[in-house]
């Protein structure tokens, strides 16, 4: 009787598992999919699907994850397939010039540096090969992933003749990961690493996260927040930590940590952190040690001091230099480096905020030990939908600059909006500084080829947690993609890497890539038009900053309030930063200076940003200012609608999950959008007490309306 129940029961299994999708689409495996590719192109990768020859397999790890990867790759681009006879004559061959048959083919590896690659199309004695060598196992790895996202969006297998290189050598995620597993503006879970349980038990999803950075070429991960707790320097916590860098190290990614400055005395074994104290130094020095020790490739200290609160060697009436100097001397003897934060601004310091991390650093240029890279975030204030480049890239041309972006979308929506950030990167990395006359661009001074720097970098604050689909959304999957590929090669355009990006998310179809790409491009001006046009900023609601607070004028300092930052009045709206005013245009080189400075040539973009302007001025549209900025909110929400509309139409080609969930957050931000639009509408209205354009819709509520409107549970706020 059990027996027959039992068969019963696997004959129903089986046909239940006949009839379940192949595959639920619910974000996990990010752009490596690896689904079946079109089938003239299937048909021509699927030779090659059962033959990876790896000769270092055996006995290099690196070596060995790029082989399974490639296999696991062509077994999904291929399919079930009767092409994949073994013994074809075709081959994947793949490592470094230590194996035999690499070293056979005679590469110009030498100029690939440490963690370049080439890939080749070789076809030689009736054998049919591709070729993925590199001078480091880790370069093989970043290959291997290059030929997967090749073969996806669509290239001929019989045509490879690429060879690239980083454009950077640091290229960082920092997580603003707390020691409890919140997450510092983080809106997709928890944090990823489950500190409880480490040591003893590491998260297989360490592994996926390993592999998911290595497949865009990131190499380093600063695990904890930049608030730094002292505790996360202590002897359990740093083998948590060396946990962690156990599992992504044979990706190539190292672990770095920030470091709060005053932990030695916090944790009572010093009586101060004065960095020229020599029992400062030498706890540091020992806690280096200690550190080294647990992880041999340990980067390095990320450091925020004298910021919103933070200790630092100022409080001992030391410079930022001084104590950068310090904790450098402690990594140094190891290889380790110090990446000190340029975003300081005092609490009690009047002096326009735009210009105190200028003030602060540029008088330090040369003051820095070799180990040491200031890391600046792109613009001036924080993070804000749009802000011009930050003018300490080009003023410091003795010192080593690593650029510092928002993946995680503080200022933008959270994981419900859609918003794609490259094309703000892209314009960040482009934005000429002038310092050694035209074409010195933020890219340049970043990659180190404007002063030939060889300590470079580019730093993303992560958007990755526990949730299912690591990042919160779908379309959030796209920042941190593109973040990766931008640190990897900033000459790539927002619009390639969208495109790469959007054919192995969803599918290389462009009946689907070309409308996603679509929405993603339009979607970043969007966000600036529903929340802050014109070159406007920080006018989000207090603490979480979710949601519009331009009024909000009641904080402690004056530079958290919203109104500081707007300066509305009757007359006009937005800050003069020209001689007139805070003069911050002065810490440009002067032919950016002129430009910012000029009404006529700043552009509407930043025109707010710089100018305090009246609000019947004519702009070059022809419309009022006031006129205008009504007109921008418009837009910005009518941008939502139609990315709505391009979404909905692709309903026939989109996994159910996910099309449902895009389809319900884009409802959200279309609410929100309409929020923002409404809200600010109102407000300035009654600032500048003039009545709506002609034909434009009123606000739904009044102000007091949208003044009560409060979110105490917002997340990511601590
Ligand atoms: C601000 C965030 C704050 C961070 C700070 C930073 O609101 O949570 O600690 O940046 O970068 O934008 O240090």
């Amino acid at each position: 009787m059990r027996r027959w129940w039992r068969i019963w029961a696997s004959a129903l299994l089986a046909a239940m598992a006949m009839h379940a999708p192949v595959q639920a689409e619910d974000g996990y495996d990010l752009w490596l999919r690896y689904q079946p590719l079109p089938e003239a192109q299937r048909v021509a990768v699927a030779p090659y699907a059962h033959s990876v020859v790896a000769e270092e397999r055996g006995s290099d790890g690196t070596i060995a994850i790029a082989a399974g990867e490639i296999e696991r790759g062509l077994a999904g681009l291929v399919g079930p397939s009767d092409e994949a006879a073994p013994g074809s004559g075709h081959v994947v061959l793949i490592g470094t010039a230590a194996a035999p048959s690499i070293a056979a083919l005679d590469l110009p590896l030498t100029t690939l540096g440490e963690d370049g690659f080439v890939i080749r199309s070789v076809a030689r004695g009736g054998k049919h090969m591709i070729v993925v060598a590199a001078n480091r196992p880790v370069g093989v790895l970043y290959g291997a992933f290059a030929l997967l996202r090749r073969l996806q969006t669509g290239a001929d297998v019989t045509a490879f003749d690429l060879r690239e290189t980083p454009r950077v050598a640091l290229r960082l995620l920092n997580h603003w990961d707390n020691l409890d597993r919140t997450v510092e503006r983080g809106y997709a879970g928890q944090s990823i690493w489950d500190w409880w349980k480490l040591p003893d038990y590491a998260d297989p999803r360490y592994t996926d996260y390993a592999r998911a950075n290595a497949s865009i070429g990131i190499n380093g991960a600063v695990l904890n927040n930049v608030n730094a707790r002292p505790d996360s320097l202590t002897g359990p916590w740093i083998a948590k930590a060396a946990k962690v860098a156990d599992v992504l190290r044979p990706y190539g990614i190292k672990v770095y940590l920030s470091a709060r400055w005053s932990a030695p005395v916090e944790l009572n074994e010093t009586a101060t952190a004065d960095p020229l104290d020599p029992a400062v130094a030498t706890w540091w020095k020992a806690k280096a040690n200690e550190i080294y020790r647990a992880i041999p490739d340990f980067g390095g200290f990320l450091v925020k001091a004298n910021s919103e609160g933070q200790p630092g060697p100022q409080d001992y009436k030391r410079s930022h230099a001084d104590g950068a100097n310090m904790l450098a001397a402690a990594v140094a003897p190891h290889g380790g480096i110090v990446m000190w934060r340029a975003f300081v601004y005092s609490q009690v310091d009047p002096e326009d905020r735009a210009k105190q991390a200028y003030s602060e650093f540029k008088p330090l240029d040369g003051a820095f030990a070799d180990n040491v890279v200031l890391q600046v975030k792109n613009g001036p204030i924080d993070f804000q939908p749009r802000e011009p480049f930050h003018p300490l890239f080009g003023a410091m041309p003795k010192t080593p600059l690593m650029i510092e972006f928002q993946i995680t979308k503080e200022y933008l929506g959270f994981a419900t909006h859609l918003a794609y950030l490259a094309p703000m990167w892209e314009e960040a990395l482009g934005a000429d500084t002038y310092a050694k006359g035209k074409g010195s661009t933020v890219a340049k001074v970043v990659d180190g080829s404007l002063e030939r720097h060889r300590l470079t970098g580019m730093a993303g604050v992560a958007n990755i947690g526990s949730d299912r689909n690591w990042s919160g959304s779908t379309f959030d999957q796209a920042n941190w993609y593109a973040f990766g590929r931008l640190a990897w090669d900033h000459a790539l355009s927002s619009e390639a890497i969208a495109r790469e990006w959007a054919a192995q998310t969803f599918a290389p179809d462009p009946a689907v890539v070309d409308p996603v790409v679509a929405m993603m491009l339009e979607s970043r001006q969007a966000v600036v038009d529903y929340m802050t046009p014109l070159g406007l900023a920080h006018l989000m609601a207090t603490g979480h900053h979710y949601g519009p607070g331009p009024w909000v004028s009641d904080l402690a300092r004056p530079e958290w309030n919203p109104v500081y930052y707007h300066r509305a009045d009757r007359e006009g709206i937005g800050f003069d930063r020209t001689a007139s005013g805070s003069n911050a245009v002065a810490q440009y080189a002067p032919p950016v200076a002129r430009r910012f400075a000029d009404r006529s040539r700043v552009g509407d973009d930043y025109l707010l940003w710089f100018h305090h302007v009246g609000w019947d001025e004519r702009m070059a549209s022809g419309r009022s200012l006031w006129a205008e900025l009504v007109h921008r909110y418009d837009r910005g929400v009518a941008s939502v609608a139609d990315m709505q509309a391009r979404w909905a139409a692709l309903e026939p080609r989109i996994d159910d999950a996910r099309f449902e969930q895009v389809t319900r957050f884009l409802a959200i931000q279309r609410q929100e959008a309409t929020w923002w639009r409404d809200a600010s509408i109102a407000y300035f209205a009654d600032v500048s007490k003039r009545p709506l354009p002609e034909g434009v819709r009123p606000p739904a509520h009044d102000l007091d309306h949208y003044k009560a409107i409060s979110h105490p549970f917002a997340p990511g706020h601590h």
